[in-house]
């Protein structure tokens, strides 16, 4: 390595070791971990927008592979660094944790979370430039091979001038090529992109996101100048709102800054999503206690003063009042602690007093003012109070008959008791899961078969859905319990699969199955229980030559490319194709080798991802045309018969 100082020598080592061990960097190699790649530049570009200096981010995915990210902010300092005696942007893009975020001073708030920074993403790539404009003039710094730099320094040990621009233009731009070696695909999504970016405008307010695909021509531009409060807009698009436009409250407490977005809607569940410093804290925390502890406070003191609830009457419970409920809470905190194994949980106790103190506040404001939009919200928690005395009787007389032999009796068993090497299979329809029954290992294979389409729970009281016939099953089956009774350990199985056909009624299953279960069973898909199994679309006879002899075979293919893929191989003559139209016309022998054998079959885990996506699914299809259905479900609550 002849050429570079002793210091250059430890920053290689750094970046080798990143080389050396990816996924502890950035959680996988796969696709996740790719796109970790472009969350972690654009989170700087964030970072200096946070930091009130840059409007404008621009991302463009390069024909040739590469992805530039270029933001309107101050430009990396290009400056000899005064401890490593370098150019400043080269210790941001080559030393390990060196983001740029020294210390609180430079940012008072960061993102953080990602924050493993940017030398990462340069060393998990085969190429990356840095250009930066500051004082009028373009610097430009390149690397190779993870992170080795190839510019040449000037005599004072500076960069390369490489053009001029206007004194008062600043920013950076990242190009980078992600390492083929290191990742299993280098092929950036266009979706996934997208998707994020529009998150990000949402938490960003004003803030203005170009993306360009060169590859596909297509050109974008995300800015929501009303931030959280459109993001609720967009997530409650297609249900029902109990009241005009979400409601909006903000304040600082200390050196917290809070916003609320927040929308009650007809629906039966609630959903709270939480961001501190602009980053998803998936499994909430302090925030969100903060939050809920505050709107519980008021709701019932309103419902005190106002009547609504009678003096003989216990208060209304938390989940009583966030019935319907979707909100968004926000915070930039200057020192975030996350906690829990995956980092998304907010662990600052100040947080919550914080979340508190502004809500309560400003919310009470705004009903203090909008009586009519608080009586609404407060007739919304008193449904979902009588509707729960309903529902806690009805599911007392569901779980006490959970073991009755009946509800159990379309479940074919599996002989062994060992839930590690048990798994089911959940067949859409009688026919397709007679032949699974045939096909399967009855050692450790079970199966249960659903008639029909199940229980939209989405759009159902947990009365009604613990009265459901096929859900009752399914409860009975796994053997662990529901809701709050839930227990992982008492489950039967290692693998639930679902099995439906690969057509649109067969998605539709699959999406409400993924529904209940991530409503009522959420560690189920936490713990990775949980599997799709992909049959195939088409087996094809074809025609081959071996040693000059002609041999027929035939392959199972998943998918309309798979097959166009298959047709174009050489040496391969098609002789017939056969499309399966359903699970049902496979025989037992064919549904064993394509869905069920563990050697040969194709699994896919359900993950949290996937069951979000569901989730958006399900009240994108189910969402809409629900008003006179609401009514109805919440008289039957009231008057629910019982004893079933
Ligand atoms: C450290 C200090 C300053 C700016 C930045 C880092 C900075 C880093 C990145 C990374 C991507 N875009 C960026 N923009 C800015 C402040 C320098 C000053 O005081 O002018």
């Amino acid at each position: 390595m002849a050429g570079y100082s002793g210091s250059q020598i430890v920053v290689l080592e750094g970046l080798e070791a990143v080389r050396k061990r990816p996924g502890m960097y950035i959680g996988s190699t796969g696709k996740r971990g790719l796109h970790h790649l472009i969350w972690e530049i654009l989170d700087n570009g964030i970072d200096e927008h946070l930091a009130g200096y840059c409007s404008e981010i621009q991302i463009i995915l390069q024909k040739d592979g590469g992805i530039t990210i270029t933001d309107n902010g101050r430009g990396v300092p290009v400056d000899i660094h005064p401890t490593q005696k370098i150019p400043t942007v080269r210790v941001v893009y080559t030393i390990l944790h060196a983001g740029g975020k020294f210390d609180n001073t430079v940012y008072k708030v960061s993102g953080g979370l990602h924050g493993v920074g940017a030398s990462v993403v340069n060393a998990l790539s085969s190429s990356m430039i840095v250009e930066v404009k500051r004082g009028g003039n373009i610097y430009r710094d390149e690397y190779k091979n993870g992170g080795k730099p190839v510019t040449k320094l000037d005599k004072s040990g500076l960069l390369p001038v490489v053009g001029t621009c206007k004194k008062s233009e600043t920013g950076t731009k990242v190009t980078f090529y992600p390492d083929k070696s290191i990742f299993e695909t280098v092929e950036f999504k266009a979706d996934t992109i997208k998707k994020k970016l529009k998150e990000v405008a949402f938490l960003n307010k004003g803030l203005k996101l170009l993306f360009t695909d060169e590859i596909t021509g297509e050109k974008k531009e995300y800015c929501e100048e009303e931030g959280i409060l459109s993001f609720v807009r967009y997530l409650t698009r297609d249900m029902e709102p109990l009241h005009p436009d979400p409601i909006y409250v903000e304040g600082t407490s200390g050196d917290i800054e809070v916003e609320v977005a927040f929308q009650y809607t007809n629906n039966f569940n609630e959903q709270i999503n939480s961001y501190c410093n602009r980053i998803n804290v998936v499994d909430g925390g302090t925030l969100v206690t903060g939050f809920k502890s505050g709107l519980t406070r008021i709701m019932n003191q309103y419902a005190r003063e106002l009547g609504v609830l009678k003096e003989k009457m216990d208060n209304f419970d938390g989940k009583d009042i966030r019935n319907g409920l979707v909100a968004i809470i926000s915070i930039k905190h200057p020192d975030p602690q996350f906690e829990g194994q995956t980092k998304t949980k907010l662990g600052n106790t100040d947080a919550k007093l914080a979340v508190e103190d502004v809500f309560t506040q400003k919310a009470t404001l705004y009903f203090d003012k909008n009586v009519t939009i608080l009586k609404t919200i407060l007739d919304n928690c008193m449904r979902s109070y009588s509707a729960r005395s309903a529902a806690d009787k009805a599911r007392n007389s569901v779980l006490k008959q959970l073991n009755d032999v009946d509800t159990r009796s379309k479940l074919a068993s599996c002989t062994s008791k060992k839930p590690e090497e048990c798994e089911v299979y959940i067949v859409e329809g009688d026919s397709a899961g007679g032949t699974v029954k045939t096909a399967r290992n009855r050692r450790t294979q079970a199966v249960l078969p659903l008639r029909g389409k199940i229980l939209n729970v989405e759009k159902a009281t947990l009365d009604r859905i613990l009265t459901n016939n096929e859900i009752k099953t399914m409860i009975a089956s796994f053997g662990c319990g529901i809701g709050d009774d839930f227990d992982i350990k008492k489950l039967r199985y290692n693998k639930i699969i679902i099995l439906t056909d690969a057509d649109v009624d067969g998605a539709h299953i699959s999406t409400l199955l993924l529904t209940f279960f991530y409503r009522f069973m959420p560690e189920l898909i936490k713990e990775g229980k949980v599997y799709r199994g992909l049959p195939p679309l088409y087996r094809a006879e074809y025609e081959t030559t071996v040693k000059g002899k002609k041999k027929r075979e035939h392959r199972y293919l998943f998918n309309d490319f798979a097959l166009e893929q298959f047709r174009a191989e050489e040496g391969v003559k098609i002789l017939s194709v056969q499309r399966y139209k359903g699970l049902g016309e496979m025989d037992a022998e064919q549904l064993w080798e394509t869905t069920l054998d563990p050697e040969q079959r194709t699994l896919a885990q359900v993950t949290i991802s996937d069951t979000v996506e569901a989730d958006e699914i399900t009240t994108v299809l189910m969402g809409s045309e629900v008003a006179p259905r609401r009514s109805f479900i919440v008289e039957e609550a009231k008057y629910a018969n019982v004893d079933i």
